[in-house]
């Protein structure tokens, strides 16, 4: 299939725009597998705007998916050049991995069987983890060694377990699963039940896996209240709520969607990719994100998996957030997602070694 526009190894380029003068890097290449889907539907068009990278940063876009979508991705990239989009260097649509990871400096990895109503997260762990192994061993062969790679597709935190044990070339703090779609949810529903903008609630924490078993956490939230900056324990002062319905909510926020929907969370799902990777290129400066990441064993959580903890970015390098205090019913909470993503790991190794 053609490129269009193949400005990638253009020099870097001087515009004025008024008396500022404007310097455009160069651009970066980018890729999103799944990318004929619904998600992606969303998330090109944040990515080649400038929400993800910044408005001076353009950007090459890598469509992946498999060879049966081709048709439909060429509808995607026609529409891609209809947008007219000053930072849309080039569009590359392919069904083969290697072209699509080929010197990618990010990755989003939303390609996967999307689960139906009714269907288990571990049902769709078989059919996955194939496409991560696969995915992994591609980018380790053809990627930058800096790759920053963001696992959507589901079982998330798994994938991205197994996509990097597959590249092995590339750090492995440099794979990440996504849980910002859960902590979004989670902010939104507290200043709901507050009434206050979702942008003065901060600090909501979801540990664990994207999954039911996933535990938001509001304990260490704060939210801003007639000027004042509190703790949202002390204002919703109802901790049934926090460690009930709340949690509940948010655990099961995604079938929720499916429910209404017929069709898993989309627009939402790439608004939290693209905060995610926004976050992670351009830093957090105090704000703590969530983000699945592979784990040190932080908060006695198990190793060697990918867990979701608070995090904060300087120099595009995540850290854990240390020293908060882990409560009785949070520990439970931690090692119940823990204990689910071990098994997780396990079910994944064995469908890899087939
Ligand atoms: P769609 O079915 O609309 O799109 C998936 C696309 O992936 C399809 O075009 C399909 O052809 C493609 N695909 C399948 N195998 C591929 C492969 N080997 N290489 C490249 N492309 C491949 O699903 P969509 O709604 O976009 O969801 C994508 C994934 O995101 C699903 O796994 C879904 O479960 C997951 N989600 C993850 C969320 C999270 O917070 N981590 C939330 C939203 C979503 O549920």
């Amino acid at each position: 299939m053609p490129i269009w526009c193949c400005a990638a190894s253009a020099p870097t380029e001087t515009h004025v725009v008024s008396e500022v003068v404007v310097i455009m890097a160069e651009p970066i290449r980018v890729v999103v597998t799944g990318a004929a889907g619904q998600i992606a539907y969303s998330l090109l068009y944040q990515i080649a705007s400038g929400a993800v990278f910044g408005p001076q940063q353009p950007v090459f876009l890598h469509l992946l998916d498999i060879a049966p979508m081709m048709g439909v991705l060429e509808g995607v990239v026609m529409e891609l050049a209809d947008c007219a989009l000053p930072l849309l260097a080039g569009v590359l649509p392919t069904a083969n991995p290697e072209e699509a990871f080929k010197d990618v400096a990010a990755a989003f990895l939303v390609g996967a069987m999307p689960r139906k109503e009714g269907m288990e997260r571990k049902d769709l762990l078989a059919a996955n983890v194939r496409i991560f192994k696969e995915q992994g061993q591609a980018l380790d062969k053809v990627a930058r060694k800096d790759v920053k790679v963001l696992v959507v597709g589901n079982p998330a935190n798994t994938n991205a377990l197994i996509c990097s044990k597959y590249a092995p070339s590339i750090p492995k703090e440099n794979f990440t699963a996504m849980t910002r779609l859960d902590q979004n949810r989670a902010q939104s529903q507290l200043a709901a039940k507050i009434g206050v903008p979702v942008k003065d609630v901060k600090r909501v924490i979801i540990w664990g896996n994207h999954s039911s078993t996933q535990f938001p956490d509001a304990s260490n939230a704060v939210a801003i209240v007639g000027g004042a900056q509190k703790s949202v324990s002390e204002i919703i002062n109802d901790d049934a709520y926090l460690k009930g319905a709340f949690v509940t909510t948010v655990q099961k926020r995604g079938a929720a969607v499916i429910a209404a929907r017929k069709m898993s969370s989309a627009l939402s799902a790439a608004k939290a990719a693209s905060d995610h990777m926004r976050d992670w290129f351009l830093g957090t400066e105090d704000r703590w994100v969530s983000m699945g990441v592979v784990s040190d064993g932080s908060y006695g959580t198990p190793r060697d998996v990918v867990y979701s903890f608070p995090v904060t970015v300087t120099n595009g390098k995540w850290k854990i957030v240390e020293g908060l205090t882990i409560s009785d019913f949070a520990r439970q909470m931690l090692d119940a997602t823990g204990k689910e993503l071990v098994e997780e790991k396990q079910e994944a190794l064995d469908v890899c070694k087939d």
